[in-house]
């Protein structure tokens, strides 16, 4: 009855069947109770009530079933648990990378990808990497979910159990566009997921710009298009050489995009804040891109200009 789509999931779904059950039979025995004895004792037909303290059966009785009862939970939410945080020695190991707001999956060697693609009946251990802030790795189907917190190494495994599609959520709100953080578990079967590996470009490879290959890869084009759609942040279209209004120390001043602009707009965002966007968004890149990194972006972002 408890196959689940993974190997966890029959543990959780176990103790929430049993919580459940425990709950309908209270809340059924308990309102069948109560309207017996509201016609069973009417006030009509009977002698008036009479008030009464102390009863030592009683309280045995509500003091031993209900501690049985949590205690059973407590097995059984045990049994589902334990195994969750053993993570069998042959398990393949895949690096969830949470980002403001994106998953991205990393295999080693460079190659990322946006979807998590697994093989079948094979133990996966998933390590837990944010970038910024507190986000939370939710495979409902595989009844997996933990938390991604910065400078904390946590994990998850599971095993898939069948092929298929599955939601990839994130599960702690980590900002304007948090609804919007899911990709897909793929599972497939296992020669298909090496041919799948294989195929992957290590990042170093990718043909791109240099540039655009760090805009990706570092999460900036989840706030900003290339093509002129506004997004969170302003677009990258034509970023360079704009004349634009922004906001610094409360004052609005023009200002020429030019080189330094784009480089204190990426080490110190918040210091001139362009007109018509939030403050607070975007964080400081400046420990996690290298001076020569940041060079390329600029670079790359010279190339979008409106010529
Ligand atoms: C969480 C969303 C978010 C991410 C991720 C983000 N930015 Fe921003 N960015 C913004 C917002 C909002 C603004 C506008 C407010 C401001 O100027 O700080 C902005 C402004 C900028 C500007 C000034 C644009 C203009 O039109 O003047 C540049 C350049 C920029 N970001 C570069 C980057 C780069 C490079 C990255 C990745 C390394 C990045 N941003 C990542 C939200 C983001
Ligand atoms: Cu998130």
């Amino acid at each position: 009855m408890f196959e689940g789509a993974s190997n966890l999931a029959g543990g959780v779904d176990r103790t929430f069947m049993l919580i459940l059950g425990i709950a309908i039979f209270f809340i059924v025995g308990i309102t069948t109770f109560m309207i017996w004895t509201v016609i069973r004792y009417n006030r009509n037909k009977n002698q008036p009530a009479k008030q009464f303290t102390g009863s030592v059966t009683l309280e045995i009785i509500w003091t031993v079933i209900p501690s049985i009862l949590v205690m059973l939970i407590f097995v059984y939410g045990w049994k589902g648990y334990a195994p969750m945080r053993k993570v069998p020695a042959d398990a393949m190991n895949v690096t969830a990378i949470a980002r403001m707001w994106e998953w991205s999956f990393d295999y080693g060697n460079g190659k990322l990808s946006k979807i998590l693609v697994l093989p079948v009946d094979k133990a996966v251990k998933m390590n837990l990497h944010s970038v910024d802030v507190n986000h939370g790795l939710f495979i409902p189907a595989f009844r997996v979910k933990e938390d991604v917190v910065p400078g904390y190494k946590n994990y998850l495994w599971f095993i898939p159990k069948f092929k298929g599609d599955y939601d990839v959520l994130c599960s702690d709100y980590c900002g304007l566009q948090h609804s919007g953080m899911n990709t897909k578990a793929r599972i497939v079967a296992e020669g298909d997921f090496a041919k799948w590996l294989d195929s992957l470009p290590a990042t170093g490879n990718i043909p791109d710009h240099e540039g655009l290959t760090l805009l990706k890869n570092t999460g900036c084009v989840a706030c900003h298009s290339l093509d002129g759609a506004k997004l969170v942040g302003p677009t990258f279209k034509g970023v360079y050489g704009k004349k634009h209004v922004v906001i610094s120390n409360g004052q609005e001043i023009n200002m020429e995009s030019n080189d330094a602009y784009l480089l204190s707009s990426v080490i110190d965002p918040n210091k001139d804040l362009v007109k018509g966007f939030n403050k607070g968004l975007m964080q400081s890149y400046r420990e996690k891109l290298t001076d020569a990194q940041i060079a390329q972006i600029i670079d790359y972002l010279k190339t979008l200009a409106d010529k």
